[in-house]
C-alpha cells in the first residue's frame, strides 16, 4: 500500500518579493501554487498511490472568490475519477471559522471533523487514518491527546497540523510532544504546518513533508510531498518527492578582492549558473546578496539600478531556465580597523620619505647638533666615508641598512627557540 503525504498548499498564496521587469516569468509566480498542486495529482496518477493525504493548510485563507475553491475540485476529481481517494484535515489557514464559501467535495474525499477526532477506514487497504481538524484559527490544545487508539492489525495514520514542539520560523499551533505522537502507536504522523522538509521520528514515522510550493525566499530549496510504502501494518520506505515549479534560492557573494564590477558580475554569473542548474529547469527567483568591506565605494553600491538591472541581465544570460532575480542585497561590513603602527610599518612608511627632504628636516633638530658634535671625536676618514649626511644617497643607504636592520628584528624566531610551552 502507498500513499502521498502533503500539506501547506497555500492555494492562490502570492509570491512575495518578486517585481515585475521585462522579460520576467510572471504568469509563472502567479500560478505556481496551483502548477505544484497539478504535479502532485500527476504524481499520484503516474505512481498510481491508493490514496493521497492531506496535513490542513490546503487553502491560504478565505477564497478570494469561487475559482480557488473550484480549481482545488477539479484536481480532487481527476484523483477520485482513478480510483484515488483523499482525507484531508483544516489548518490554521484554512479553519471552519475562516473559509466563508463552501462546496461540496467530491464523495471520496473526506474533511476530518473539526469538533473532535474522527476515523476514516480503508477496509481494503487494512489502513485506518485518523485526523481532527481545526475549528478556528488559534488552536492551542494538543489535539493529538483526543487521538484513538490504533486498530490493532490495521495500518494507523494519523494525520495532523501542528508545530509539534515549535520552530522559529512558524507560529505555535496545537502543540504537542513527538514522544507523545510516537507513543500513540500509530505507523505513520503525517503531519502540516512546518513548510521545511522535516524527519521528526523513524520509528514509527513522524513526517513534515514542507509546503508544496515555496511562496517567497525563506522557503528555499526543493519543496513538495512524501511517498510512503507500507507493507500491512509498517512502514518500509519514505521518499521526498519535489512538484515545486519555481524554485527559490539565494547566493551570497563576496567582493571584497573584485578589482572592478565586471569583476562582481562574473563571480555572480558562476553562482547563478550552479543554483540554476540545481532547479532541473524549473522557474530560479534568485536572491543575490553582495557583501563588500566599506572600503569598497569604488564599485558604487549607491547606484541600486545600475546594479539591478546589470545582475537582471547577467542571471538570464547564464540561466538555463526562466529566471527571476527576486532582489538584491548589499551587505557593506564596517571598515576594518587600522592596524597597529607597528615597526614594519613605520620602515614602510620611512622607505617613501625622500632622502633629501628627511636630511634637511633631520638638520633643524637638536639631536642632530648633538650627532655633529659627536662626529667631532670620530677620525676624519671614516667620518667622511660614512657618514657624509648631506648627501642624500648616504641617507638613502642609511635609512636601507635601517628597514633591513628593523625587518630582521621583526621576523618571528623559529618555533623551537621562542621557548613557548
Ligand atoms: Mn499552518
Amino acid at each position: 500500500m502507498r500513499f502521498l503525504h502533503a500539506a501547506d498548499l497555500h492555494l492562490d498564496s502570492p509570491l512575495r518579493g518578486l517585481s515585475r521587469y521585462e522579460g520576467c516569468p510572471e504568469d509563472d509566480a502567479r500560478t505556481a501554487t496551483r502548477r505544484a498542486f497539478e504535479n502532485l495529482v500527476r504524481l499520484a496518477l503516474d505512481e498510481a498511490v491508493d490514496i493521497v493525504l492531506l496535513a490542513g493548510d490546503i487553502f491560504d485563507g478565505d477564497w478570494k472568490d469561487w475559482n480557488t475553491g473550484l480549481f482545488f475540485a477539479s484536481q480532487l476529481s481527476r484523483l477520485v475519477r482513478a480510483g484515488i481517494p483523499v482525507v484531508a484535515v483544516s489548518g490554521n489557514h484554512d479553519a471552519t471559522s475562516i473559509l466563508t464559501r463552501e462546496l461540496r467535495w467530491p464523495d471520496a474525499v473526506t474533511y476530518c471533523r473539526a469538533d473532535e477526532p474522527s476515523t476514516v477506514r480503508f477496509e481494503a487497504l487494512r489502513l485506518a487514518v485518523h485526523g481532527h481538524g481545526y475549528a478556528s484559527r488559534w488552536e492551542h490544545e494538543d489535539l493529538s491527546r483526543t487521538y484513538p487508539t490504533p486498530i490493532p492489525g490495521w495500518a494507523n495514520v494519523g494525520l495532523l497540523h501542528t508545530s509539534a514542539e515549535g520552530h522559529p520560523a512558524h507560529a505555535t499551533y496545537a502543540p504537542c510532544r513527538v514522544a507523545d505522537l510516537v507513543a500513540k502507536g500509530y505507523a505513520y504522523w503525517a503531519l502540516g504546518h512546518v513548510h521545511e522538509h522535516a524527519v521528526l521520528a523513524r520509528d514509527p514515522w513522524v513526517v513534515f513533508p514542507g509546503c508544496l510550493q515555496g511562496r517567497h525566499v525563506g522557503e528555499s530549496g526543493p519543496k513538495g510531498c512524501v511517498l510512503v510504502t507500507m507493507e500491512e501494518d509498517r512502514v518500509t520506505n519514505v521518499r521526498f518527492e519535489a512538484v515545486d515549479v519555481l524554485r527559490w534560492a539565494t547566493v551570497t557573494i563576496a567582493v571584497d578582492d573584485c578589482a572592478s564590477r565586471a569583476a562582481v558580475l562574473d563571480r555572480v554569473a558562476v553562482a547563478a549558473t550552479e543554483a540554476s542548474h540545481a532547479t532541473e529547469g524549473r522557474v530560479l527567483a534568485l536572491r543575490v546578496q553582495l557583501k563588500a568591506r566599506a572600503n569598497r565605494s569604488d564599485l558604487y553600491w549607491g547606484d541600486d539600478e545600475w546594479w539591478v538591472n546589470n545582475l537582471r541581465s547577467t542571471c538570464t544570460e547564464v540561466a538555463t531556465g526562466p529566471v527571476w532575480l527576486e532582489t538584491v542585497r548589499f551587505h557593506q561590513s564596517a571598515a576594518a580597523p587600522s592596524p597597529p603602527p607597528g615597526l614594519a610599518t613605520l620602515v614602510h612608511a620611512a622607505a617613501s620619505i625622500e632622502p633629501a627632504a628627511l636630511a634637511a628636516a633631520l638638520s633643524q633638530t637638536p639631536e642632530w647638533a648633538r650627532a655633529q658634535q659627536c662626529l667631532e671625536v670620530v677620525p676624519a676618514p671614516i667620518r667622511q666615508d660614512a657618514f657624509h649626511l648631506d648627501d642624500p644617497s648616504t641617507v638613502a643607504r642609511l635609512v636601507q641598512e635601517a628597514e633591513a636592520l628593523v625587518d630582521t628584528r621583526c621576523t618571528p624566531r623559529p618555533l623551537e627557540t621562542r621557548g613557548e610551552v
